[in-house]
């Protein structure tokens, strides 16, 4: 017997990749309901690659009971009203959202960093997922941690159009349309032109200057790896469709070479190092898009402080980032606590 598994906000950027990872990792899942707005009801969405086509159903209409998991990706608006409404029929909830991830009840995963922090799942029967610039951050951070200690984090993020949604993408698509044949590019979603530009500004303005991307970055990090790293972001977005890049810069307590971090790196769970210091020896997004794995390349010393390394880290924001995460965390769920079968 496997899982009955939900997925809300299916018609999303995420929610999709949900549903293809869960086919592509042969989730145990018995059924899926597939759910979003009303905008979407009756409509079908294909999991996977399996030709089995999924009929939408409306969120507002659902009852949750009977339901194991609900993978959720609508944003903190419809989150608020819909999770705890699956938590309390008892449906376990993985959502992508920011809502409960600063919960001290709710458990903030990442599978291969801290996997044990699931156990206080029940608190909410609620469980976050990392923002996807945070998630790959932390994958590529964890290995060097347990090696050398990590005391501060510098970090400049280069973050792909689909972070922003659908209408991220779509903006990008019908900028670059436009300037090609001389129409205005005029901004919607994004505050500036994004088509052959880039934004320092992702989410809203807080009072210090950072914004809210950036605040995640660091509260994330500290929730899942360690509260003593230090850690100062800025969150850039970029005309590229998918796949995150962040150039990261990390002081340690202990000294730590480039060929040994290389070493752990290419032995870490989730990372896949290529850095061959020679031209295209590095990954970039393109390369990473459909792919699991969080790409670490260009590892260098820094020479400017007394233990510090610098790298450059890639990941498909849409897995990793989100929907590979949730499902990794919904099969730790299966082990350690939903056994079924
Ligand atoms: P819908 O397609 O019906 O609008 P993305 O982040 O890629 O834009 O996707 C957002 C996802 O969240 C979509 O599946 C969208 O469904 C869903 N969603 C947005 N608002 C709501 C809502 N109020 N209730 C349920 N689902 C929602
Ligand atoms: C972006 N990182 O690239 C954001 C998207 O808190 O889950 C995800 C926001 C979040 O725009």
């Amino acid at each position: 017997m496997g899982y009955r598994v939900v997925v809300v906000g299916a018609t999303g950027n995420v929610g999709r990749e949900m549903l293809n990872i869960l086919a592509e990792r042969e989730f145990p899942a018995d059924e899926i309901a597939v759910l979003a707005s009303s905008r979407s009801t009756g409509t079908t969405i294909e999991y996977g690659d399996t030709g089995r086509m999924l009929k939408v159903k409306n969120v507002e209409h659902f009852d949750f009971a009977g339901w194991d998991i609900a993978l959720f990706s609508a944003g903190s608006e419809p989150t608020k009203i819909y999770a705890p409404k699956a938590a309390a029929a008892g449906c376990v909830v993985i959502d992508n959202s920011s809502l409960y991830r600063m919960d001290p009840d709710v458990p903030l995963i990442v599978p291969e960093v801290n996997p044990d922090a699931i156990d206080g799942y029940a608190k909410k029967n609620i469980i976050a997922n990392p923002n996807c610039s945070t998630a790959q951050m932390v994958v590529a951070l964890k290995p060097l941690h347990d090696a050398a200690t990590i005391t501060r984090v510098v970090v400049s993020t280069y973050q792909s159009v689909s972070g922003a949604g659908k209408e991220g993408m779509d903006e990008l698509f019908e900028q670059s349309r436009n300037i090609f044949v001389g129409d205005p590019a005029e901004p919607k979603k994004f505050t500036k032109q994004i088509a052959f530009n880039v934004i320092p500004h992702i989410d809203s303005f807080l009072d210090d200057g950072f914004t809210k991307e950036e605040w995640k970055m660091v509260v994330e990090t500290k929730k899942i790896l360690d509260p003593k790293i230090k850690v100062v972001a800025t969150c850039v977005r970029v005309p590229v469709f998918v796949g995150h890049s962040e150039a990261i810069n990390i002081e340690f307590e202990d000294e730590i070479s480039a060929s040994k971090a290389q070493a752990i790196l290419r032995e870490a769970p989730g990372v896949m190092l290529v850095d061959k210091r020679e031209n295209g020896g590095y990954v970039t997004p393109v390369e990473c898009v459909g792919d699991y794995a969080t790409f670490v390349s260009r590892v260098r010393e820094d020479p400017t402080v007394e233990n510090g390394l610098v790298l450059w880290c890639v990941s498909d924001n849409l897995r990793k980032g989100a929907a590979l995460n949730a499902v990794q965390i919904a099969e730790l769920l299966g082990r350690r606590h939903l056994k079924k079968g």
